[in-house]
């Protein structure tokens, strides 16, 4: 008997996720899922909500809610589609739990500890009528790669590409549309990755049979333009994992929290502690899939997500993970998808652009989504385009 640890990416709060979602990562992980049960594997199947950052701080505020509270709710009902389209997690998790505060502070402790983290003076948007600092997708503005007039100040949806707030060209605020906005400085985290770069490349230069989504876009990230480069780990934000070194205060950085990218991947380890933890089993058996030298050893990890997670997945996680010098997981396979369209444009949670899962099942029971979206979705076995749906079919 095999021991199988999936994940699926693990959805933002910020609403009910679309149908472009579900193929993208649920779906296609729950199947995987199940055919290895079926198999008679012992499977591990772990999904989160992704609860921190600017995309929750956002939706809670349109929904009129504190953050931790809007958070709660939106987790109760996404858990509960999930249920109703069959997903048959082991656990799903929330990202905001107390497992991944503790984790998330761990690894960054590790990271500091073997010289993987700095500190950078660096200068920051701020917006004088709102009268906050703008991280990721508080900013708006033209992606410089390829000139996207909607491009976040996290990440260009349009072409991947990771960015910081000050590369955007023509930048607005997401939270009021100013544009009377100053550059002002402030200390962040920045983890090392540069310095990783060819570890990282060597560990996916040995991964020969991923799909060519996955190491294409992790090698243009490797190899574009100036190469890997250091991100910042923190923001100045209220709501998040507290900045911490393990469990001791870290001088300078008060106030401040995790980039929720940053504690994103980790609540893949801290939900598979939550559900052993809901089952008021012993620590060994979440450590069992996760530390090789508790039991993973024979453990195959498989990753599903949407393309523009590759990045994260492919270089900072392994980067998180590999300078943490532990004995923690790495993936053994990367499944990516290109994006289902919709009408010929893109889904979008925060446009409402799309079939909602809730709609979706208002209008056909689950079995009839699965079925049909597993044929239309884009990298099935057989396309060569991506898969659209038609509002008109
Ligand atoms: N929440 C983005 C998404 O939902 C992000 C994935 C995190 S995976 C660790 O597509
Ligand atoms: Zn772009």
């Amino acid at each position: 008997m095999a021991r199988h640890l999936i994940t699926s990416a693990i959805p933002y709060i910020n609403g009910i996720k679309h149908l472009g979602n579900l193929v993208g990562s649920q779906l296609p992980a729950d199947l995987y899922a199940r055919y290895n049960r079926g198999r008679g594997h012992e499977v591990m199947f772990i999904c989160a909500t992704d609860e921190h950052g600017t995309p929750a701080e956002l939706a809670a505020k349109k929904a009129g809610q504190p953050v931790a509270v809007f958070c709660a709710e939106m987790h109760e009902v996404q858990a509960d589609i999930a249920r109703r389209f069959g997903l048959s997690f082991d656990h799903f998790g929330r990202s905001s739990s107390e497992r991944n505060h503790v984790l998330t502070q761990h690894f960054a402790g590790k990271l500091d500890e073997n010289g993987h983290i700095r500190e950078v003076e660096e200068k920051q948007v701020y917006s004088i009528d709102d009268g906050r600092f703008l991280p990721d997708r508080y900013i708006e503005g033209t992606c410089p790669n390829c000139g996207y007039d909607k491009a976040r100040g996290d990440q260009c949806e349009n072409c991947t590409k990771q960015l910081d707030p000050t590369d955007l060209i023509n930048p607005r605020s997401a939270i009021s549309g100013s544009t009377n906005l100053e550059v002002r400085a402030t200390k962040h985290l920045y983890l090392k990755q540069r310095a990783m770069r060819d570890q990282i490349e060597t560990w996916i230069d040995s991964k020969d049979d991923w799909p060519i989504l996955t190491t294409s876009i992790a090698k243009k990230w490797l190899n574009d333009g100036d190469g890997l480069q250091d991100r910042g780990i923190t923001r100045d934000l209220d709501w998040g994992i507290p900045v911490k070194k393990g469990d001791q205060p870290w001088p300078g950085m008060e106030g401040k929290v995790f980039y929720v990218w940053f504690d994103a991947p980790i609540e893949y380890i801290a939900a598979t502690a939550e559900g052993t933890d809901a089952k008021g089993q012993p620590d060994s058996e979440w450590r069992r899939w996760w530390r090789l030298d508790e039991g993973a050893e024979d453990v195959t990890y498989t990753q599903f997500m949407g393309k523009d997670n590759v990045p994260f997945h492919t270089l900072s996680f392994p980067a998180t993970i590999i300078g943490s010098n532990e004995p923690w997981k790495l993936v053994d396979y990367i499944k990516s998808f290109n994006y289902l369209t919709y009408d010929g444009g893109q889904f979008s949670t925060s446009q409402g652009r799309g079939v909602f899962m809730d709609q979706a099942l208002s209008i056909l029971p689950a079995d009839y989504w699965r079925w049909w979206l597993c044929p239309t979705r884009p990298n099935r076995a057989t396309a060569s385009s991506p898969g659209t749906i038609s509002s008109n079919r």
